[in-house]
C-alpha cells in the first residue's frame, strides 16, 4: 500500500477497528476518511453508496458490526443477525460499485462448526452445524464472507477475508450483559477486589477452551495481510495459536487485578462452543505470527480497563 492510500477503516470505534486505525497511522498511513456511527450509519445503503462513492478509498478494512458476547448473542439473535448482513451487503456492494479494489473483510472464529476438528482450518468452513447461542451472528458472518468471495469471482476484485479468533485490549467493552468473558472477568475481578469480596461469579463450567488475540496483533496482521499484493482472495486465521479454559483465564485475569478471593462457576449460564482454537499455519507460512502473550495483554488491558472505565477518562 502506498503511504499516501487513501484508507476507510469501516468500525473504527470498536476494539478491532481502533486498534486497525492505530496500526495504520503508526506504519505512516495518514489518509484515513474516518466516520462515527452517528456521521455516517453502515446500515443504510444509500448513505453508504454516497459515501462510498464520494470518498473512492483505494482500500476497505471493513471492522464495522455489532458484536457481543455469548448472552448477548443468545437475547439478541434478530438484531444480530440483520445488522450485520446489511452491514456486509452494504459495504461490500458499495465498495465494488465505487471501484474499490482491495477489501479486507473480518470473519469470526465462531463461523466455523461447533464440532469441528481443533486446530480449525481454513477448510474447516461450512462443513458442519454451527453452535446453537450464536448462529445468527455466525451465518451473518458467512453471508458476508460468501459475497466477498462471490464478488471476487463475478467482477474480479481482491476482497480478503481475515478470520480472527476471541479477541481482547484496549478499547474494549465492559457491560456485562453484553460482553465477552475476558472484559467480563476484568470487571468482576476489579469489583471484588475493591469491594472486599471473598469470591467472584465465572458463568458456565469453566470447562470450554478459547484462544484469545491480543487487538493490536490483529490489527498487524491485517495491515500485513492488505500490504501482500498477492494475498488475492480467500480466508486466514489469525490466532495466537495457544487456547486455555475458562477457569484458566479467570485464574489469569485474578492475578493480573489482584483478585486473590475464590472463583464460584455459575451453571446456570451457559458455555457455548467447547473449544475454538484456530489452526494459524497458513498465515505463519506467509510470515506473520502474533506477538503479544496474554501474560503481557493482560496487564495492559486492565490498565486501559482503568483508565477507561475506573477514572472515566475516555469512558464511552
Ligand atoms: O466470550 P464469550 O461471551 O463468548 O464466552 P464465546 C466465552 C466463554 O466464557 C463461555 C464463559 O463458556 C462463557 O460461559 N464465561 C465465564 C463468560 N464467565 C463469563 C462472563 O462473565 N461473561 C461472558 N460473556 N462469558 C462469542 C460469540 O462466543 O465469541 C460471538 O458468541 C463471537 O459470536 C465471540 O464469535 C468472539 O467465545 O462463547
Amino acid at each position: 500500500m502506498d503511504k499516501g492510500a487513501k484508507i476507510y477503516v469501516a468500525g473504527h470505534q470498536g476494539l478491532a477497528g481502533s486498534a486497525i486505525v492505530r496500526r495504520l497511522m503508526a506504519g505512516g498511513y495518514a489518509n484515513l476518511p474516518l466516520k462515527t456511527h452517528a456521521e455516517l450509519d453502515l446500515t443504510r445503503q444509500a448513505e453508504v453508496e454516497a459515501f462510498l462513492a464520494r470518498e473512492k478509498p483505494d482500500y476497505i478494512f471493513f471492522a464495522a458490526g455489532l458484536v457481543g458476547g455469548i448472552a448477548a448473542n443468545q437475547a439478541r439473535r434478530a438484531e444480530f443477525i440483520r445488522q450485520n448482513i446489511v452491514m456486509a451487503a452494504n459495504i461490500v456492494h458499495s465498495a465494488w460499485l465505487a471501484g474499490v479494489g482491495r477489501l479486507l473483510y473480518l470473519g469470526s472464529s465462531c463461523i466455523y462448526p461447533r464440532d469441528c476438528p481443533q486446530p480449525m482450518q481454513e477448510e474447516c468452513l461450512l462443513t458442519g452445524p454451527l453452535e446453537e447461542t450464536n448462529a445468527p451472528y455466525a451465518l451473518a458472518k458467512i453471508a458476508g464472507l460468501k459475497l466477498c468471495e462471490s464478488y471476487n469471482r463475478q467482477y474480479g476484485v481482491e476482497y480478503v477475508v481475515a478470520m480472527p479468533t476471541n479477541l481482547y485490549g484496549p478499547g474494549d467493552r465492559y457491560d456485562l450483559e453484553n460482553c465477552h468473558v475476558l472484559p467480563a472477568l476484568i470487571r468482576k475481578a476489579h469489583e471484588a477486589k475493591v469491594g472486599g469480596k471473598a469470591e467472584m461469579t465465572v458463568w458456565g463450567s469453566g470447562e470450554p477452551r478459547r484462544e484469545f488475540l491480543y487487538a493490536d496483533d490483529l490489527a498487524d496482521a491485517c495491515v500485513f495481510i492488505m500490504e501482500h499484493g498477492d494475498i488475492r482472495g480467500g480466508v486466514l486465521n489469525v490466532g495466537s495459536g495457544k487456547d486455555l479454559s475458562v477457569r484458566e483465564l479467570a485464574g489469569a485475569v485474578a492475578a493480573a487485578v489482584g483478585f486473590s478471593g475464590r472463583l464460584v462457576f455459575d451453571p446456570s449460564r451457559p458455555d457455548g462452543t467447547p473449544r475454538k482454537l484456530l489452526d494459524v499455519e497458513k498465515l505463519k507460512t506467509l510470515g506473520w505470527e502474533a506477538r503479544t502473550s496474554l501474560a503481557a495483554g493482560l496487564p495492559a488491558t486492565y490498565g486501559d480497563f482503568l483508565a477507561r472505565e475506573v477514572s472515566g477518562k475516555g469512558a464511552s
